[in-house]
């Protein structure tokens, strides 16, 4: 795993560059292989961000990052949604896709990444909402999958489109009602996790931030395995408090809450290969 700092200042250049900068380049976590363990100890690649305050997107999104195994070799994907307003804020490279077309920029990017950095470890991560992921972006995201391409997919379900203000997803509970989706969903949340599982993911993990350390053990494996095996999937229930209209100090209470009800269900699937993979790195670990 390269463990480089591509973030560095110019000699002479030291005094003119922003504090901000020198403070990323001196306590940013690239090349240290830091995570949820360390948080508050470093300077991360997200401090700021214009999501609503509690959005349950903009905390997964923040340990998403921390959770990354190379920063500094990682490009991340995004799509129209909420969490593309957050991306401008992030030190991280990151490309900003049409809506719905982020696992087909993905792909190619990642191909051109091998062709470019011969025998270096780049990483190529989707971030996206549910919309995204699994109503209009689904057929690339699937033939992603079908094609092996090597790259994580990570969806940010808020259980709606909460962007353009509130309609129903595939990813919406059977019966909720939302601000344009009054009559109330007629059929439950589309099963992404399974449909990944048996479209050629080699590892899928359904987790949520209000278990941190949880969700930093999928988001590596996902990572990890992506790069020699294929594709990999994780799916973060994010709450949004905004369109579902609860208070935003309540966003874990929600998930929690989901949990018990049985309505969020956390689970992981993975190929015998990458059974052995995780076993390796688990052993690694000591
Ligand atoms: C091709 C295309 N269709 C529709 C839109 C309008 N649009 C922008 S964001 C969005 C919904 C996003 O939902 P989701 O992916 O769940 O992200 P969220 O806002 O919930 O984070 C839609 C329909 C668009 N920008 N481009
Ligand atoms: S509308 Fe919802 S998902 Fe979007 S930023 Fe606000 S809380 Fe987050
Ligand atoms: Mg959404």
């Amino acid at each position: 795993m390269s463990k480089r700092n591509l973030c560095q200042i110019s000699p002479g250049f030291e005094e003119i560059m922003p504090a901000e900068y020198r403070d990323l380049v001196e306590r940013g976590p690239y090349g240290k292989g830091w995570g949820v363990a360390e948080m508050g100890s470093f300077k991360e690649l997200i401090e700021e961000h214009p999501l609503c305050a509690g959005c349950g997107l903009a905390l997964s999104m923040r340990l998403i990052l921390v959770s990354l195994p190379s920063p500094e070799d990682t490009v991340v994907v995004g799509s129209t949604g909420c969490s593309a307003l957050a991306f401008p804020q992030v030190a991280l490279h990151n490309i900003h896709s049409l809506f719905g077309n982020q696992n087909a920029v993905a792909s190619g990017l990642k191909r051109a990444l091998a062709l470019r950095f011969p025998g270096r470890v780049k990483d190529v991560v989707v971030i996206a909402g549910d919309g995204a992921t699994c109503d209009i972006g689904l057929d690339s995201v699937l033939h992603s999958w079908f094609r092996g391409e090597k790259i994580t997919t990570i969806m940010l379900d808020n259980e709606a489109y909460a962007n353009t203000g509130g309609q129903e997803s595939g990813m919406t509970q059977r019966g909720t009602v939302l601000n344009m989706a009054p009559k109330g969903k007629k059929f439950g949340k589309v099963a992404v996790p399974e449909i990944a599982r048996e479209s050629g993911c080699v590892y899928v993990a359904v987790t949520s931030p209000a278990k941190p350390k949880n969700m930093e053990k999928a988001v590596r494996r996902a990572v990890l395995l992506a790069r020699d095996l294929g594709p990999t999937y994780v799916q973060l229930l994010c709450p949004c408090p905004t369109n579902y209209k609860f208070k935003p100090n309540e966003t874990l209470d929600r998930i929690r809450d989901q949990e018990k009800q049985g309505h969020f269900r956390p689970r992981e699937y993975y190929t015998p290969e990458a059974e052995a993979f995780i076993r390796q790195l688990e052993e690694a670990k000591g």
